[in-house]
């Protein structure tokens, strides 16, 4: 009798015991869950005409973000390019199975500052990464800007006009921007090297102060979004990266797009010296 009650006293200890290990297991899950999460990276890629590229690109991003292990989603935003890009991107997904990549169609070609404000909205991550499709940047290098991102920087730019960074363009494409940044640096009074560079890293608390919907929609999106954030007082850094030539497909930046840059730049310099606003 005595030897019964022994074991169903036992039984007892070794449930609850059990209980409280599930408990503990459970509470570690859900804070590794968290710390993830914490720390997610949101890929946003626009495009337009990218149905050579697209595919291989994603996997050279895939390659790259499984070797650092980190939590990561892949944001498609595509404005119905007549070359089938979506459907390229929705048969992988498919084919894959992979909820890691999201694809946004939208209706027509809206810009790329457009989709860039339009990914934003959509990205979960903590961190949000602009790249494009057309393999001009390098996947490879995605690690070193995060590394740079989190010794204290709110926005890492890929630049090539630094020490170490490489532009492998046509001159009239390289006049342009070097023009833009003179000028940039002389009216805002800012370092920034490469100001049109449009593989960039920024912390999500950072694009929370900018209203993004006062950004322009076209290519001088990324010169009013950086000058945005140095008016916010964020923390500004360039790390060097190579711009290689598009691998497949035709350009979309246009004539029409260096004066837009140029003419974005006066606008700033306009609402500076005017103190009509403070977020351009
Ligand atoms: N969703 C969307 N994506 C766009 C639009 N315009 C350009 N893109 C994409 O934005 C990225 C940058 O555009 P690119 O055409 O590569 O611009 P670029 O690198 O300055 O010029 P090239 O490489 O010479 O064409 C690419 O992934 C394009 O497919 C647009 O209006 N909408
Ligand atoms: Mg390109």
């Amino acid at each position: 009798m005595i030897w019964k009650s022994h074991i169903v006293h036992f039984e007892r200890k070794f449930k609850s015991l059990a209980h409280k290990c599930h408990e503990i297991v459970m509470t570690f899950t859900i804070f590794a869950k968290q710390a993830k999460v914490k720390t997610m990276l949101s890929i946003i890629i626009p495009t337009y005409n990218e149905r050579e590229n697209i595919e291989p690109f994603i996997k050279e991003i895939q390659k790259t973000m499984q070797k650092t292990k980190k939590t990561y989603e892949i944001i498609i935003i595509d404005d119905n390019s007549p070359d089938g890009t979506s459907k390229i991107v929705k048969e992988l997904i498919k084919k894959t199975k992979d909820t890691t990549i999201r694809l946004y169609t939208r209706p027509k070609k809206q810009g790329l500052g457009s989709a860039y404000k339009y990914g934003f909205k959509k990205a979960k991550g903590t961190m949000l990464m602009e790249i494009d499709a057309d393999f001009s940047h390098d996947p490879k290098e995605i690690p070193n800007f995060i590394k740079a991102l989190n010794q204290g920087n709110d926005a890492v730019i890929g630049s090539r006009g630094i020490t170490g960074g490489e532009r492998n363009d046509p001159m009239r494409r390289k006049i342009f921007p070097m023009i833009g940044t003179i000028l940039y640096k002389t009216l805002m009074n800012c370092n920034t090297k490469d100001i049109t560079s449009g593989y960039r890293l920024y912390k999500k608390s950072a694009l929370d102060k900018i209203n993004l919907n006062t950004l322009p929609d076209d290519f001088s999106f990324q010169v009013a979004l950086l000058f945005a954030l140095t008016h916010k007082n964020c923390k500004i850094k360039e790390i060097p990266i190579k711009f290689n030539k598009r691998r497949a497909g035709e350009p979309k930046y246009s004539t029409k797009d260096l004066f837009g840059n140029i003419k974005i730049l006066i606008k700033l310099y306009i609402k500076k010296i005017t103190h009509k606003n403070n977020n351009p």
